[in-house]
């Protein structure tokens, strides 16, 4: 998955523009699949994104994960 903030003329991001780019365990876990962000998670008064892979195996079949990234200064 790569996130990055999008043109305000809608054109794609380059891949090689990208300022975070996230790969799951596997294909399979799906990582990306769902994306929510534009609010606060800690009450840092910064910008979190949160990622689901609902097909990651690593606690068991199909027992999905979330990654979240808490944004920062700089
Ligand atoms: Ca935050």
């Amino acid at each position: 998955m790569v996130f990055d903030a999008l043109p305000l003329d809608g054109s794609a991001v380059p891949l090689s523009d990208a300022q975070l780019t996230v790969h799951g365990t596997d294909a399979g876990a799906l990582m990306g699949y769902s994306a929510a962000g534009g609010w606060g998670l800690d009450g840092d008064g910064r910008t979190d994104l949160a990622l689901s892979a609902h097909g990651d195996d690593t606690r068991g079949a199909n027992s999905g994960s979330a990654c979240i990234f808490f944004g920062r200064r700089g």
